[in-house]
């Protein structure tokens, strides 16, 4: 599946983010731990430039522990296009605020280490001015909203939530900007947008729910079988008999393999009763149900790289 889109607000996006850089001192890129090379936006790389960063993993509470572990090590590494390392990389629960503290505490050490010794003294420091930038649905609001204390942003488990930019301020006088989530125009790699999609950061609306829910059991067959099996308590081996023999042959009589995630899912549907009237699966209804447990982690805690 080749998911391509550019909606035009992005392209706004994109302007607001270049227009108000020069106004902050450090850029919060939010990304989505499950998909850390995905979900990493290379056009915010392009307009961050020179930009002091912080990288987040969010949503960590939902990758895999030990693939996060090892991102976070290859991520402090890792140098921008502009040849920068990022100031820190951390991994996050912004639902929970697991982590959100470290943030802080980081925050303010930056701001501290803004201003020279000999004014710190008897000089107000200058509050921090942070930009919180990403892709849809990673988290940036949700972000803001435990650095708030409160619920100061909206947030919703779908991507476009945020239209427009918000300024806030945080009790310790830090100002804080929101900005909508901005994919970019052509994904090069097929499945970069794939991933996207499997963690909610591309609208189901135009995405074709089970061409994505097969792709995303081909990824779990391959890389997740127990955790998959052990949900929906089916096993994963390859069907012995087609119930229909015509599915053996093509229209010219050629011998045709039924598609495995094709089994899994007809298993799926037919252990959770997805079933319409004429005894016919419900592939809309059991490829909606897969990814919103995938998405929240029902099926276990998956790193998808
Ligand atoms: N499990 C989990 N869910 C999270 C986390 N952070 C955010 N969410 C959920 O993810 C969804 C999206 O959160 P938002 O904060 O609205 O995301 P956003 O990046 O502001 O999205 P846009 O404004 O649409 O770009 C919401 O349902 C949040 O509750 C997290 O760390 N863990
Ligand atoms: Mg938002």
């Amino acid at each position: 599946m080749n998911i391509n889109w550019y909606p035009g607000h992005m392209k706004k996006t994109r302007e607001l983010i270049a227009a108000n850089l020069k106004m902050v001192d450090l850029a919060i890129e939010v990304c989505d731990a499950r998909i850390p090379v995905s979900s990493r936006n290379p056009i915010i790389d392009e307009i961050l430039g020179e930009k002091d960063r912080i990288l987040i993993l969010n949503k960590s509470d939902l990758a895999d522990e030990n693939a996060t572990a090892r991102w976070l090590e290859t991520l402090r590494n890792e140098k921008s296009k502009a040849g920068k390392r990022p100031l820190a990389v951390m991994a996050l629960n912004s639902q929970s605020g697991a982590g959100v503290k470290t943030l802080f505490t980081r925050l303010e050490k930056i701001e501290k280490d803004k201003l020279p010794p000999s004014q710190t003294a008897n000089r107000r420091r200058k509050p921090l001015r942070l930009m919180i930038v990403g892709v849809p649905n990673s988290g940036k609001s949700s972000l803001i909203n435990r650095l708030t204390g409160k619920k100061s942003a909206q947030t919703g488990d779908r991507p476009g939530v945020t239209k427009g930019k918000q300024w806030l301020t945080l009790e310790n006088g830090m100002q804080l900007l929101d900005t909508p989530g901005i994919l970019w125009p052509k994904f090069e790699d097929p499945n970069v947008g794939q991933n996207l999609a499997f963690c909610g950061a591309i609208r189901d609306e135009i995405l074709d729910t089970p061409e994505l829910a097969l792709s995303l059991l081909r990824v779990l067959i391959a890389g997740y079988p127990e955790q998959l099996a052990a949900r929906y308590d089916i096993d994963l081996t390859p069907a012995e008999t087609p119930d229909d023999p015509d599915e053996l042959y093509d229209a010219d009589g050629a011998p045709i393999e039924k598609d495995l995630a094709l089994t899994v899912m007809d298993r799926i549907a037919e252990k959770r009763g997805y079933i319409l009237p004429g005894k016919r699966i419900d592939y809309e209804r059991t490829a909606r149900q897969l990814l919103d447990e995938f998405r929240a982690a029902k099926i276990g805690r998956i790193t998808l790289e």
